[in-house]
């Protein structure tokens, strides 16, 4: 633990000051939050890495080998993503750049972990999305812009990997507007196709963006910028493509328009090689003047677009919204964080907040900024950014905590799992290790919790998204809890939910399975859709409803 033990508990004001809420407005308008999303292996970790060397905080970028064996990047700190090259779990990162401030989430592309994505964009005010030049638009991009859309969330483009060879960029653009239906709005256009990567064409100067190799990319890449003429003889043929293609985009109408971007419309793109930091500078020019600043948060009952219709100005009292949990994270720290996005008003350390899911008063004395894996005391944050409260047990994902004016931010929404198996205990004698693990994992929602009397406390399902959910339970439960576990999957692919009146006649029915999920939400497990279906038909009263689909 690095914070103090002895940190006083500064008393909030109970009124806010004019000036206190003027810093707090100037503060959230410093303020870039955004997710790093995109089908796995597109290159997010490489570029949150590149972004953060950009502004100058890591002095060398980890990604510099291929993905196993690899230095791991600042965002996959877990083991079991550093052996295997993958993001299992989102990290945050906040660093500064020229006036503004940075707070940057990486999250896991794999499907199984999909939910943690999810939590993630609750909690964001912007997208970047990645897009392998070779691949092109792929099937998890698509879910994830589906969940953009759905939150209203203003999306910026990064074709990456462009110094590989790879699709043509003009088709490139056509997937994003046949597929996605947002309209793409190149900033820059590369010069050189893809695999001959020598620099961009800034749509919005004419100038030319030349990039200078470095070794294995593990430095700042050099850029020298240029006008147009002088990018002609320099790059004569292969210049002349690049403006010939982007005015044709011009005539076409695809030229940024802030308003159309913000509500959703459009989508600025961006063309970059993160590993070796091509283009890297612009996209964080990008973020810092065209991304929205900190945005105020919705509240209440649903308005007529469907979100709920109250808004918390970003000057109001302090309020934040807890959208991750998270234990464990390295051996020093083997604590539980909960992860908070601020939403409103100024968090000062020791500030004694209200948690309104259960009215109590919460003192916010271990208040963390986590980069990665690495942590060091905050003292203040504002609307933005992302605190991490250490040993904040009772606050669960989803809640919200706040000072003076109540508000409760809606609850971020769990998937239907589709994966069942039973847990057990390797070694009886460790039942106490086993609960504790289980309860933890459940609670940072790395698995959901099953449990009915039928099969007993001993041995609790495991629900999950995607398989790998359940090789990641295993491994914690085994290192961190030293209850090691033995998963037998149940033949079941489908969950509904149902309600206390319908379980006891579901119970009898063939073939399913109600258990109570830790949430206190029961749960008609079944083999297929096909036995829903027949459920339904034959027993229309019973109560069966769909959770929300992993696909939405
Ligand atoms: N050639 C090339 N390779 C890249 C580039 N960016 C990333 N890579 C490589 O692509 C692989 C995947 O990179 P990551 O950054 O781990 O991808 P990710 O999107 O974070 O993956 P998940 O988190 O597992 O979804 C690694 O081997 C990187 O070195 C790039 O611009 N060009
Ligand atoms: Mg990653």
């Amino acid at each position: 633990m690095t914070s103090s033990p002895t940190a006083p508990q500064t008393q909030h004001p109970t009124t806010q000051h004019p000036t206190v809420q003027q810093d707090v407005r100037r503060e959230a308008s410093r303020r870039r939050t955004f997710a790093v999303i995109s089908h796995p292996d597109a290159g997010k970790s490489t570029l949150t890495e590149a972004l953060a060397l950009h502004a100058q905080v890591i002095n060398q970028a980890g990604a510099v080998h291929g993905k196993a064996g690899r230095r791991a990047t600042v965002s996959d700190w877990m083991e079991m993503e550093q052996e295997r090259g993958i993001s299992i779990t989102s990290a945050a990162l906040q660093f500064a750049y020229e006036d503004q401030v940075i707070n940057l989430v990486d999250t896991p592309g794999h499907s199984d972990f999909s939910e943690d994505t999810y939590r993630v964009l609750s909690a964001v005010d912007a997208a970047v999305m990645l897009v392998d030049a070779a691949k092109g638009l792929e099937p998890q991009t698509l879910k994830l812009f589906r969940v953009c859309k759905a939150r209203g969330l203003p999306v910026i483009t990064v074709i990456n990997k462009w110094d590989r060879p790879g699709l043509d960029p003009l088709e490139l653009l056509e997937q994003i507007q046949d597929q996605i239906k947002l309209v793409p709005t190149p900033l820059t256009w590369p010069v050189g196709i893809a695999g001959d990567f020598r620099g961009v064409l800034e749509r919005r100067t004419g100038d030319y963006v030349a990039f200078t190799r470095t070794a294995g990319g593990a430095t700042r890449a050099p850029e020298e910028r240029m006008d147009a003429e002088a990018a002609a003889a320099r790059e004569g043929d292969v210049w002349e493509t690049a403006l010939e293609e982007s005015d044709l985009l011009a005539s076409d109408g695809a030229d940024h328009d802030q308003d159309l971007f913000l509500s959703g419309f459009t989508t600025p793109v961006l063309f970059a090689s993160a590993i070796s930091n091509f283009g890297v500078s612009s996209i964080l020019r990008t973020l810092v003047e065209l991304a929205p600043s900190a945005v105020p948060f919705r509240h209440g009952e649903p308005g007529e677009d469907g979100r709920p219709a109250q808004v918390r100005e970003v000057d109001a009292p302090f309020s934040a919204f807890v959208f991750k949990v998270q234990a464990g994270m390295n051996t020093q720290h083997r604590d539980r964080v909960a992860f908070a996005r601020v939403c409103s008003g100024v968090f000062e350390r020791g500030m004694v907040v209200t948690h309104a899911q259960t009215g109590r008063p919460f003192a916010t004395k271990y208040a963390q900024a986590i980069f990665g894996a690495e942590r060091a005391v905050l003292d203040t944050a504002f609307p933005g950014d992302i605190i991490g409260l250490v040993n904040a047990n009772a606050l669960k994902i989803g809640d919200t905590i706040y000072v003076d004016e109540p508000v409760t931010y809606p609850p971020i929404a769990t998937f239907a799992p589709e994966h069942f198996a039973v847990a057990t205990a390797k070694d009886s004698g460790r039942f106490k290790q086993f609960r504790k693990g289980i309860e933890q994992l459940d609670s940072e929602g790395v698995v959901q919790v099953l449990r009915s009397d039928l099969r007993g406390a001993q041995s609790p399902v495991l629900a999950a998204v995607g398989p790998m959910q359940f090789e990641v339970a295993q491994a914690r439960m085994e290192s961190e809890f030293g209850a090691a576990i033995r998963l037998e999957r149940l033949g079941y692919t489908q969950a509904r939910r149902t309600d206390a009146a319908s379980a006891p006649a579901l119970a009898s029915v063939r073939g399913v399975e109600v258990m109570e999920r830790s949430d206190g939400t029961p749960l008609v497990l079944a083999p297929d859709k096909w036995r829903i279906t027949v459920i339904e038909r034959d027993h229309p009263e019973l109560t069966l409803e769909p959770l929300i689909a992993g696909d939405q």
